[in-house]
Formats: C-alpha cells, structure tokens, sequence
C-alpha cells in the first residue's frame, strides 16, 4: 500500500507539471484533489486494511493531500503567469543590427589600385606559394646571394616557398606576355620577421612594372610623385635614396613625405629602380630595344600613413573596436 502511495504522489507530480495552463491545472485538481478524484478513491480502501495498519495509512495519505493542495496552489499560480521565458519591454528601443565594413588594409589595397588604374596600371596576380626561380634566381639574385638565407626565408619542400616580395609576378608577367607592359601586382609576402610596430611576418606589397621603349628613372619618379599627391594629397613629395636592390640598376629606396599627427615627415616606404638588364635577360626580353621601371611598397605602411595607426599589429589582431573607426 505504501509503495502506491508514492506511486500516486509521483504520478501527481508529473501530471502537475505538465499542466501548462489554468484549465489544464483545474482538470488536474478535480483528477486529483476532487470529490470523486484519485486520492479519495486511495482513502476508501482504508476499510480493507487491517485495523492497525490504518493509522499509518491514515497518516501518510493526509500528507500526501496537503503536498498535493499546496503543489496545486503554486502550479495554478505559475500556470497563470505569463509564457515562459524573460519577460519582454515592448517599450524599450532595439538593438541597432551593425553593418559590416571593408577591413581598413582591404580599404587601402581597393584605394591604391584605383590611383594606379587612373595611371593606366593593369592588375596582374601571382601565386604565394613560388620556386626559387620565380623569387631569386630571375630576379638576378644568384644562389650564393645572403637574402636566400634560410633564416630570412619561409622555404617549403622541394625548391617551393612562399614568396618573400611580389618582385616575382614582375617575371611571371614577363615570361607570359611580351612588352610593352605596365602593371601593379598587390599581395601578400612572408618574412620570419620579429613581429614589432612597424615589422610582421605576412605583409602585403603593390608592386609596379612599366616596360617599354625608352622608359626612364623620370618616369619612375613621376608615378610615385602622383601616387603619394593622388593618395596622400596635393602637398605630398616623393624623395629616392640611393640604394641597392639585385633585380635593378639604378636602384633607391622611396620615401615620401608625409603629414604625421600635424607634422610632416619623410616615411620610407619602398624599393624601386629601373630593372637590371640581366632580369629582362633571363625572361627573354631584348634590353637593347625596351627599359622599364619597377617599384615594390609595403602596403601596412601606407595604411599606417594614411590612417595613423601607431603599431602595424593592430591590423592582425581583429579587435572590432579598432577595426570599427575606420
Ligand atoms: C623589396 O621587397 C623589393 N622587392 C622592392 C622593390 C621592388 C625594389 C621593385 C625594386 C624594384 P624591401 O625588402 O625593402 O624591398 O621591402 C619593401 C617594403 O616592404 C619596405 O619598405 C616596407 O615598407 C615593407 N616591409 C618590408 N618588410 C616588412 C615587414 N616585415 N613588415 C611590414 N612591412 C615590411
């Protein structure tokens, strides 16, 4: 008898809380609690009971009448409620849906190859992943040469590496279409170099190539002039240093000056020059008949310029409350 007791008690208490509404809990009150309900049917089989196992009886199933009255009286207060869940303000104001944006670097790169398309640069594409023939050899960077250093380097298996500068898509341009040509190539490089504010180890360079029949180093420095005064604006300067780089001869470094919090400054940006003869060479063009120019710039840089980022991590780091002002 005791075991039907809680039997009853169990059962009542699933039913409960499955009553979801007031009506459902009413029905389970008259299942139940009412004159003709479950616990009275239990009550009436006292009689049958041997005379001193009724108290006990007795006992237990007033308690389980005052559980399931006070059960009943919390269920039919939450089943009056409103649904379940939260509570909702209609009042209060929405939570604006915030619009994605361009990444400030992807922002940049679209700004620099307009400027360039206005100059009647063409966008050629190269692969990350390049052979040393690509990177160094046909840049005229012999196998003895300290920048194939493996520490300078990202090398993969086999002669693959990921491309160290986009110089490399100036010869794949070269090997596949004959001169004249006038090309930017935008994308990312590696170097294992020590992350710090100015220096990370993917970055992004545009490279430029103008080949034809007497170019020369006024137009290089033409094209950089109206880049920096196109992008920079009007009061922009362009300055080349001396300098060397393998794939070029004459070769310098370009600096461009620069407002900086209000002060202007020269910001080296880049290497440039007119490419060796021994480049033109090695893809197959005539250095007698055709000269050209070419430029590499480090695209974080310029962004950094032209935005005031202080530290180029910060364009890695994808924190949204960085990447929201711009
Ligand atoms: C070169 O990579 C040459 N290929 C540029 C060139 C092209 C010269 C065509 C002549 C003709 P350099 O190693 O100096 O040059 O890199 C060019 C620019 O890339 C630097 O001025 C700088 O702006 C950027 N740069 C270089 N290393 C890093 C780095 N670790 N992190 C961010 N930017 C970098």
């Amino acid at each position: 008898m005791s075991s039907e007791i809680d039997q009853l008690q169990l059962e009542a208490i699933a039913a409960l809380e499955a009553a979801s509404d007031p009506q459902a809990v009413e029905a389970w009150r008259i299942e139940y609690l009412g004159s003709k309900g479950r616990l009275k049917d239990m009550m009436s089989r006292m009689r049958d009971l041997p005379a001193e196992e009724r108290p006990v009886f007795g006992q237990r199933m007033n308690a389980l009448k005052q559980s399931l009255e006070a059960a009943f009286e919390s269920g039919k207060a939450g089943a009056s409620a409103a649904p379940a869940g939260p509570p909702i303000d209609v009042t209060e104001p929405g939570i604006a849906a915030r619009g994605g944006k361009r990444h400030v670097l992807t922002r940049t790169i679209d700004e620099i190859v307009e400027v360039f398309g206005r100059m009647g640069f063409s966008v050629a594409e190269g692969p990350e992943v390049e052979d040393e023939w690509h990177n160094f050899n046909a840049l005229n960077i012999p196998d003895d040469h300290p920048a194939r250093d493996p520490i300078d380097n990202f090398f993969l298996a086999g002669d693959r590496m990921l491309r160290s500068q986009t110089s490399t898509v100036q010869i794949r341009v070269m090997e596949q279409s004959p001169p004249p040509l006038k090309i930017i190539s935008v994308g990312r490089v590696y170097r294992p170099d020590t992350h710090d504010a100015t220096h990370y180890s993917m970055f992004h360079q545009v490279e430029g190539l103008c080949l034809d029949r007497g170019v020369t180093m006024i137009d290089l420095k033409t094209v950089l002039f109206q880049f920096a005064r196109a992008y920079f604006g009007p009061e922009a300067e362009v300055r080349m240093r001396p300098s060397f780089f393998p794939f070029t001869e004459p070769s310098a470094e370009v600096d461009m000056k620069m407002q900086i919090r209000g002060q202007w400054q020269w910001v080296e940006l880049g290497g440039c020059g007119m490419v060796d003869p021994n480049v033109l060479q090695a893809v197959g063009v005539d250095p007698e008949e055709w000269t050209g120019f070419a430029f590499g710039l480090g695209i974080e840089r310029i962004a950094m310029r032209r935005y005031g980022i202080s530290d180029i991590r910060h364009l890695y780091e994808n924190d949204e409350r960085f990447l929201r002002q711009f």
